[in-house]
């Protein structure tokens, strides 16, 4: 099958809890289950915001480990951890070190809701070449196109591997708003061999910048960390997402990506 897309499940995120939407995993078993039902959904890759104990976001080692060893236990999905959450810098670089296939790496210190979202740019550079030594894929996550312009300085640095692979995330207050001029503006400026991906924040930002995402022919991601509700008062569930964004590619004729054709079409290198 030609053109295939990759679809990633992006499960948690930093902030909500089981309070706000019982499907959120917060424990290992629970991230090993909807791992196994987002893979069989069609998601070839799991983005995962590691959380304690108790269930609430947190960059502990151990309880990190827990997690992604149980989703490497359940299925062949490729996990990519989250490095961006609202903890301290050295914790979350240190995630890194288990050695996911992929990490997120937040180019640009803004503000995120009521919040400040910390990325000093010597941080990002030790984080990138970190990345960059144990051969874990850096999923660049850009929310203006500053973060873009950014992006490509670190590679003229010889921080970044090509090819570049961006999330296009829009819909967050302090980035870039969910329009489609926003995304054609991002997109159309990435070197011609970057991957991109979109990320859209909001129930109706979510499907209408990914359905055209997958048009235009990139990839997209869904899941609990950018969208609760389905629809309004119906709460999501990361699978019923996942099939859902796979129904959208298969009406416009694209597949879900295999495991082995999305580390090839990410270019994935080898853990060290
Ligand atoms: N929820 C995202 C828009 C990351 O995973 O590195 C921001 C985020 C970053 O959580
Ligand atoms: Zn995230």
């Amino acid at each position: 099958m030609g053109n295939p897309v990759v679809i990633t499940a992006a499960v948690d995120g930093p902030v909500a809890t089981q309070a706000d939407n019982p499907n959120i995993p917060a424990t290992p078993e629970e991230f090993a289950k909807v791992a196994k039902e987002v893979y069989e959904a069609g998601a070839s890759v799991i983005h995962i915001h590691t959380r304690n104990k108790q269930g609430q976001s947190s960059a502990d080692y151990d309880c990190a480990k827990d997690i992604l060893d149980a989703v490497h236990d359940s299925c062949p999905i490729l996990t990519q951890l989250s490095t961006g959450g609202f903890f301290p810098l050295e914790e979350r670089i240190r995630l890194v070190e288990l050695k996911p296939r992929m990490a997120s790496l937040n180019i640009c210190t803004m503000t995120f809701g009521n919040t400040v979202f910390q990325n000093p740019p010597d941080m990002v550079r030790k984080v990138a070449a970190r990345m960059m030594e144990l051969g874990v894929k850096a999923e660049l996550e850009i929310y203006d196109t500053g973060h873009l312009d950014f992006a490509m300085q670190l590679l003229k640095e010889g921080l970044l591997v090509e090819p570049l692979q961006f999330s296009t995330v829009l819909g967050v207050q302090g980035g870039a708003a969910a329009t489609p001029e926003n995304m054609l503006t991002l997109v159309s400026r990435m070197p011609k061999n970057a991957v991109w991906q979109m990320i859209g924040v909001g129930s109706r930002a979510n499907l209408m910048l990914t359905t055209m995402a997958i048009a235009m022919g990139g990839n997209a991601r869904t899941g609990l960390e950018d969208l609760l509700y389905i629809k309004k008062g119906v709460l999501a569930d990361n699978p019923s997402l996942i099939r859902r964004l796979v129904n959208v590619a298969k009406a416009i004729e694209r597949e879900p990506a295999t495991i082995e054709e999305t580390e090839k079409m990410l270019q994935l290198p080898t853990i060290k």
